[in-house]
């Protein structure tokens, strides 16, 4: 590595992405993405560029070949400088995990149906928090929302961690749901936070040490940029003032950021989410779904669709209250979506995609392995 490259480190900067840096070439992380330019930080600071034609051309033919938030990029030369020092956005340097969203699938007489373009959430990032509000009343939490992003999240090759913030509004509720919601995500730490009052954010801190990149999913309201500011120890974000009377489609964070936090680390703040597909069709669910499959090891049928065969180890936990109905269907429901992307007639195309893009991310998950 060069001089410049170590004020680099702090930012994420490794020798894997250095050896895909093309010669002549500066890098840079990418902050914040607008249409055609990127606010990226350079070991010189941060400076506004221009995707370069190169750029544009792969990213017309294929998303998720478009500069993301979170991305190592390299800076060239403007082709013709008539700015001394003019640099624009030459090459995305090849992914160490990516967040990537299938298009928003909607439930049809014959399956799921929608799009099967991806769209890159954010790029190389080591943890992915899923933000799911508790909210007062008989229905806490949405925890098909948490299945949901948790698919994605172990797909992107990070590491999930869940959040249930707004706690406080949980009141007496809260210790159950914590317990509900840690059996909704087999293997994942799940906290609680209250970031307005303070609470439950040094824990949140803890899975961001030394020069790791976090991201923040999760609906709109969920108190993500909040959670962002308590981190930040100042006001780096607007969050929602006055609470919008339906509480619904208000949108306060319109641009996904990242955030360099004191003491070091990184995390990146997103708008919303308010439906989102899977895309990358691994071993997401399964993962998200791990007791499941654990149960089906015990059916009497290697086969069992878990319908309604004899000797169903799955309808017996479900029978003897080991297993939510719930979280039986939301299997099911999840399992069809990656079947039916899976099964699309683009599918090994967009798995090529998505693999020339995340080189590194088969080494990570076999690290993240518990
Ligand atoms: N009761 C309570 N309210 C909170 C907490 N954290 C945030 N809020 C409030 O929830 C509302 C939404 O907070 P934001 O941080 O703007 O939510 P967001 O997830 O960033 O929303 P988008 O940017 O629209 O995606 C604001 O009015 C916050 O003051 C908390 O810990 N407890
Ligand atoms: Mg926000
Ligand atoms: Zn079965």
């Amino acid at each position: 590595m060069t001089v410049s490259d170590s004020d680099l480190r702090g930012l994420g900067w490794t020798e894997s992405f250095a050896a895909h840096l093309p010669a002549g070439t500066v890098p840079a992380r990418v902050a914040r993405v607008d249409r055609g330019a990127a606010e990226v930080i350079t070991a010189d600071g941060p400076r506004r560029v221009r995707f370069g034609a190169r750029v544009r051309r792969a990213a017309a033919d294929d998303p998720v070949a478009l500069p993301c938030v979170g991305d190592w990029v390299a800076l060239a030369p403007l082709p013709a400088a008539d700015v001394a020092g003019g640099l624009e956005l030459a090459k995305v340097l090849p992914r160490r995990t990516a967040i990537v969203r299938g298009g928003v699938a909607r439930p049809s007489r014959g399956g799921p149906s929608g799009d099967s373009t991806g769209q890159v959430l954010a790029a190389n990032v080591d943890v992915v928090f899923v933000a799911e509000p508790a909210r007062h009343g008989p229905d806490p939490a949405n925890l098909g929302r948490i299945e949901r992003l948790l698919a994605l999240a172990w797909e992107s090759g990070g590491t999930p961690v869940v959040l249930i913030t707004k706690a406080d509004l949980a009141g007496d509720a809260l210790p159950e749901l914590l317990a509900e919601v840690a059996r909704t995500a087999p293997g994942v730490a799940v906290h609680a936070v209250a970031a307005r009052i303070g609470e439950g954010v040094a824990a949140v801190r803890g899975h961001i040490g030394g020069s790791r990149t976090a991201v923040v999913l999760g609906p709109s309201g969920a108190g993500k940029s909040t959670l962002v500011n308590a981190l930040a120890g100042e006001e780096v974000m607007p969050t929602q003032q006055v609470r919008a009377r339906d509480g619904r489609g208000r949108h306060t964070t319109v641009h996904r950021e990242l955030i360099a936090l004191p003491g070091g680390g990184m995390i990146i703040d997103t708008p919303g989410i308010r439906r989102v597909g899977l895309y990358e069709t691994g071993e997401g669910v399964g993962r998200v779904f791990a007791e499941v499959d654990e149960l089906a090891a015990g059916c009497r049928f290697s086969d069992c669709a878990h319908e309604s065969e004899p000797g169903c180890a799955v309808l017996a936990a479900i029978e003897s209250g080991e297993l939510p109905p719930r979280r039986l269907e939301s299997w099911r429901r999840l399992r069809r979506e990656a079947e039916w992307m899976a099964s699309r007639t683009d599918a090994r195309l967009r798995a090529e995609q998505v693999r020339r893009w995340k080189v590194i991310t088969k080494a990570m998950r076999g690290r993240n392995r518990p």
